[in-house]
């Protein structure tokens, strides 16, 4: 269907394609139809497979590897050990810190996870290198392994000074609390399971590589590979048009990427490397596990003064992945005495990485639950006590709020829930043997900022082209950049082509933080300005000119036509004034700064309600309905942003009731690293979901008044629903998921 169809088929709201408006997503038909072509499905002409070999003990030596076998095989074109790899350097850190000066080596001579890959054998199919991974024979030295946070090798951790936050005297100020709860939250280790699988497909031509890869981050992983193999960051081009999400998964490079993009070079072949769902577990990190202590000191009436957190993540043997458990403790209620401390523990994993809403999203888990427990405390309404506690200025930075409508998402929220008929004491509530319980919790995610720029181009036809390195993970960046372009040139939206997902185009920021949707639009917005405007100028000033005597900035420019103000003289179609000029184009390149005046806290927020019904016999829990209302600050497509919370929420539900990594403490191993035994939602666990859109456009945040939506979503789900699931059960279950056993 045509974008025009589509309109008249209701998806856009009065026929408008304009940002703001509910386009359908640009890029849908071609993804559901599976046109989208994928990275792994590129025809690539002489490809060769690669299949990596990956350690068996979570810690030790490699000590030998007989490659006889493998190497004796059917159709195996190389067997890659640490000891014939080429040399790799290190590269820069994800925040652009110089490299250490030493080699980087993807396969392991010293092991520190399960699941590390040490050898790799590359042959002429998929099915031959398989075969022949399974004959390569890998002699181990194992060494005591730290299985996770309980270990009772793993200690107490290292501290992250930096993330220390604390005014007052927050343990003074608990100690003469008249009322006092202190509690313990943990979440288990969380997997970004996409469902497009990571892997690449890897060429060099020369001293230029090409990767087919799947990524959130174009700019930033092409750097890797060029510093790795010591090439310009020129000669490697990575093409992603199409991903099927990340959640942050796909925003670095990986060590499988460097064997394929090795063997490729040392084959003088491409080598495509698919990373399995099993080793999807292990190829790149989840969310690392958590524990949060928390102690809140309130009065009587449950006003809050003084909240002391500590927490603490794991990380990797010899890698540091911070989820920051205190962002959301000290920003979302106002306390006089604060003290958050947060730390570190080493144990035997890969290292994990960014999984939806890292940081903001346990750390919500924790605080959400813990005011929640002090409302019971003192017998005030949830929903009371978070008004009783509003942070009217950000507690932590002293800073005012650009805007923060958490108020109004509460006031919404619980209007269309229904929350003012919720009984006080849990297990009022029944329908048959299902308990039913009301729960609500409040989140929000920062807004972030890095450089980057877009390109815009007025064609000779009048068409309009947006060219970026950004990505769109399905969350609809093609379509909101084709709105912005129409808009700031005055063109229809279906007269706008976006291209994306190419090194080689003009840098864009990682798709991730939840930034991405806020930076592009300002840098197209700027950039379309300046073509339509350049265009402008010419036209005014051509010799004989129709718009010769009107003032620039009076012309309107819309429809893809140019017209003088009131409509009295000329409209002429950009395409006739292009080649009235003889360009082919005309075309402006800008940045993503969108001009500050003052210094403000920039957020956006939420809070959730959920209803849940919990089986009073077998502990089963379902959400039965859920409301949300969110700030996001000003919607550039109502429709997607829907679909992004949603998309959010559902994880949350997930996160809540069924994920977890289970690993086996013997072996330091993730024993359920698969999708029938790690599970995530699906269709049944999900109810309606009604979302709600309370945000008033934030100028502070983009010169276009958005603030971030992908994110948001998740955070604040798993508590309100361990606050339902306390409504209805009487029972708080203070760590995730919140399975049956932890019920009866
Ligand atoms: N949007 C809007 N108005 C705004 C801001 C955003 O309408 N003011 C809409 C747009 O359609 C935009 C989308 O929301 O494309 C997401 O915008 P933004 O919040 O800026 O997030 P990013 O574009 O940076 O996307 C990354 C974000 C992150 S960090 C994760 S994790 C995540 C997420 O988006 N992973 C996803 N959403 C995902 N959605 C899909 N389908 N797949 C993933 O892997
Ligand atoms: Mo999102 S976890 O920041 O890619």
């Amino acid at each position: 269907m045509s974008v025009q169809e589509r309109v008249k088929h209701g998806d856009a709201a009065d026929g408008a394609s304009a940002l703001g408006a509910r386009l359908a997503r640009l890029d849908g038909a071609a993804k559901v139809r599976g046109a989208a072509t994928s990275a792994l499905e590129h025809p690539i002409e002489g490809l060769a497979h690669a299949v990596t070999v990956q350690s068996t003990i979570p810690a030790g030596r490699v000590l030998a590897i007989d490659t006889a076998a493998a190497e004796a095989a059917p159709g195996v074109l190389l067997v890659l050990t640490p000891d014939n790899a080429l040399r790799l350097a290190s590269a820069s850190s994800w925040l652009g810190t110089p490299p250490p000066d030493r080699p980087y080596e993807p396969l392991a001579r010293t092991v520190t996870f399960s699941g590390q890959h040490v050898a790799a054998v590359v042959a002429e199919t998929f099915e031959q290198a398989t075969a022949a991974a399974a004959l390569v024979r890998v002699t181990c030295e194992a060494a005591p392994a730290i299985a996770d946070l309980d270990d009772p090798r793993a200690g107490e951790g290292l501290p992250i000074e930096r993330l220390s936050m604390a005014w007052g005297d927050a343990e003074a100020a608990l100690a003469t609390a008249p009322v006092r709860i202190e509690r313990d939250y943990t979440t288990p280790r969380e997997y970004n399971v996409p469902i497009e699988p990571n892997g690449l497909i890897a060429r060099w031509d020369g001293d230029a590589l090409t990767l087919w890869e799947p990524s959130q981050w174009l700019d930033g992983m092409a750097r890797t590979y060029a510093e790795w193999f010591g090439v310009p960051f020129e000669n490697v081009r990575l093409i992603s048009p199409y991903i099927g999400g990340g959640f942050g998964s796909k925003a670095l490079a990986y060590a499988h990427g460097a064997i394929a993009a090795m063997a490729a070079k040392m084959l003088g072949r491409p080598v495509k490397l698919a990373i399995t769902r099993a080793q999807g577990f292990t190829a790149y990190g989840g969310r690392p596990a958590t524990r949060q202590t928390l102690a809140l000191g309130a009065t009587r009436e449950g006003k809050l003064v003084s909240i002391v957190h500590r927490g603490v993540n794991e990380t990797s043997i010899d890698g540091l992945a911070v989820e920051t458990l205190g962002s959301v403790t000290a920003i979302m209620y106002a306390t006089p005495n604060f003290s958050s401390r947060q730390s570190v523990v080493p144990v035997n994993t890969v290292l994990p990485g960014p999984l939806r809403a890292p940081g903001e999203n346990p750390s919500a888990f924790g605080i959400e639950c813990a005011i929640d427990e002090l409302a019971w405390e003192v017998r005030l309404d949830p929903l009371a006590i978070r008004l009783l506690n509003y942070a009217e200025e950000d507690p932590h930075a002293r800073k005012p709020w650009s805007t923060r409508q958490l108020r109004e998402a509460f006031a919404a929220g619980a209007d269309a829930f229904g929350w003012w008929e919720r009984p006080l004491a849990p297990r009022s509530m029944r329908r048959g043997n299902r308990l039913i319980g009301w729960g609500l919790a409040a989140g929000t995610y920062p807004v972030r900022r890095t450089p980057g720029e877009a390109l815009v181009r007025i064609l000779g036809d009048g068409r309009v082209e947006v060219a970026s390195s950004g990505t769109d993970m399905g969350t609809g960046t093609y379509t909101i950049l084709a709105q912005t372009a129409a808009d700031a040139v005055g063109v229809p939206v279906e007269h706008v082509t976006v291209s994306l997902g190419d090194s080689a185009l003009p840098r864009a920021p990682v798709s991730g933080g939840s930034q991405l949707a806020n930076l592009m639009t300002v840098a197209v917005h700027k950039a379309a300005l300046a073509a339509r405007d350049e265009l402008i100028g010419l036209v005014i000033n051509q010799p004989g000119s129709p718009f010769g005597a009107v003032q620039a900035n009076t012309l309107v420019v819309a429809d893809g036509f140019v017209s003088a103000p009131r409509g009295d003289g000329p409209r002429i179609a950009l395409a006739e004034l292009m080649r009235r000029l003889g360009r082919e184009r005309i075309e402006a390149l800008r940045d993503m700064l969108s001009p500050t005046d003052g210094d403000y806290s920039l957020h956006s927020w939420c809070a959730h309600f959920v209803e849940v019904a919990v089986d009073e016999d077998f502990g089963t829990v379902r959400v039965t309905r859920m409301v949300s209302a969110f700030d996001s600050g000003r919607l550039y497509n109502p429709k997607l942003a829907e679909s992004q919370w949603k998309g959010g929420i559902i994880m949350g539900i997930g996160q809540a009731l069924l994920e977890e990594g289970i690993v086996d403490p013997r072996h330091a191993r993730l024993a359920n690293a698969n999708l029938a035994d790690y599970l995530v939602a699906t269709n049944a666990d999900i109810p309606g979901l009604e979302v709600i859109s309370v945000g008033v456009p934030d100028p502070h945040a983009s010169v276009l008044g958005g603030k971030g939506v992908g994110e948001l979503g998740i955070v604040g789900v798993a508590p309100a629903i361990a606050n339902a699931v306390f409504h209805a059960t009487g029972r708080r279950v203070r760590d995730l998921p919140i399975t049956l056993d932890k019920l009866i």
